[in-house]
């Protein structure tokens, strides 16, 4: 059956994007790059394709998760940005991602070990926003899939890379043989249809809720995204209350690869951050375990960190200090190691 997710599961709609702003509402922009792994011009080759991500970047979250379940790392390469971006002292000006192995994090004082060059265009270009550039296109964001042997930008929209990644696993150089390799959308109407409800619900209230509630200026609308949020931890909660390993049943899917990145950056990072100071993960005992659960899936752990996610949400925006909590009950990420910490 076909790829069913509607637009609202993937991106905000923009209707009355403009004036919505103006209020203070924090509206995601729509990406604009669309093509597909399988389309004529982008066939699917082991070593063709590359992705240009940051760590701390929820979306490019979804997207190493993907290439590290799917056992896609050897075959798809990988640039990491600096999780700050560029200064007010830079020559290009402030607000851009950069590649910048050499930068120094005000967090542990020394360069950030996972941060690289750009090598993908084969040109070395320090800010992201020169790939779009090259295509003529006023885009910026991360993650970008990038064909190299085309020199083309295939796809800036994690919800699709993802999808893509899980369709096409095998023809692009998957390390891990199709029977044992997890299926992210399995093909059966009721399963799918049961992700895409997750993920429309996931994305909305969870996903982009949290920048809603964290990026809004108006207390209305903050209001409404940190009901919304919590809301739907309690409905989550509930949902794996019956033992169920995984938000579908018995295996993990995609609607739990996206709900993770929101859900392993709240205690650590959005609490405090988002605004999102309701309560922690820790306070919900089967979202607690479901995150120690997927959090101990081989190629999880590796496909984040909190270090960058620290750095990047609070270097910035807090006076260029960041806040070193929590360490009750014990540090992060350590603590995803401890599913009886809960309740
Ligand atoms: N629709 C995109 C959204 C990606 C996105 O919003 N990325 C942010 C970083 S978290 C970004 O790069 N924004 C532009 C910028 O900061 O310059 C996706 O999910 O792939």
């Amino acid at each position: 059956m076909p790829d069913t997710d509607s637009d609202s599961a993937v991106e905000e709609s923009q209707t009355n994007a403009a004036a919505r702003r103006a209020r203070g509402e924090f509206v995601r922009s729509v990406s604009g790059f669309r093509h597909a792994i399988g389309d004529p011009d982008f066939p699917a080759e082991p070593g063709r394709y590359h992705l240009f991500v940051a760590l701390n970047c929820p979306w490019c979250h979804r997207v190493t998760l993907a290439r590290n379940v799917l056992g896609l790392q050897d075959s798809i390469t990988m640039d990491v940005a600096f999780p700050n971006r560029t200064g007010e002292d830079d020559p290009e000006g402030p607000g851009w991602w950069e590649f910048a192995p050499d930068r120094i994090a005000t967090l542990t004082g020394a360069p950030l070990p996972e941060c690289t060059q750009e090598t993908g265009t084969g040109r070395g270009v320090r800010l992201v926003r020169d790939i779009y550039r090259s295509e003529g296109s006023p885009e910026r964001s991360v993650p970008i899939l990038y064909d190299k042997r085309a020199g083309r930008i295939v796809n800036n929209e994690s919800a699709k890379i993802i999808r893509m990644l899980n369709t096409m696993a095998g023809p692009l150089g998957s390390s891990l043989p199709d029977a044992t390799r997890a299926d992210l959308y399995p093909d059966t109407v009721s399963t799918r249809a049961e992700i895409d409800a997750l993920n429309e619900f996931i994305y909305n209230a969870v996903n982009n809720g949290a920048y809603k509630a964290g990026f809004s200026s108006d207390q209305a609308v903050y209001a409404e995204a940190f009901d919304a949020y919590f809301a739907a931890l309690e409905q989550l909660e509930a949902r794996l209350g019956d033992g169920r390993p995984f938000l579908t049943g018995d295996h993990f899917t995609e609607a739990d690869l996206r709900l993770l990145p929101t859900i392993y950056r709240h205690d650590p990072v959005y609490y405090l951050r988002m605004k999102l100071n309701g309560a922690r993960v820790l306070d919900y005992p089967q979202l607690w375990r479901w995150l120690c659960r997927v959090h101990a899936l081989p190629g999880v752990a590796k496909s984040g960190s909190l270090i960058h996610c620290r750095q990047g949400y609070f270097g910035r925006s807090w006076n260029g200090t960041v806040p070193l909590g929590p360490f009750a009950p014990m540090p992060y990420p350590q603590a995803y190691d401890h599913p009886d910490l809960a309740g």
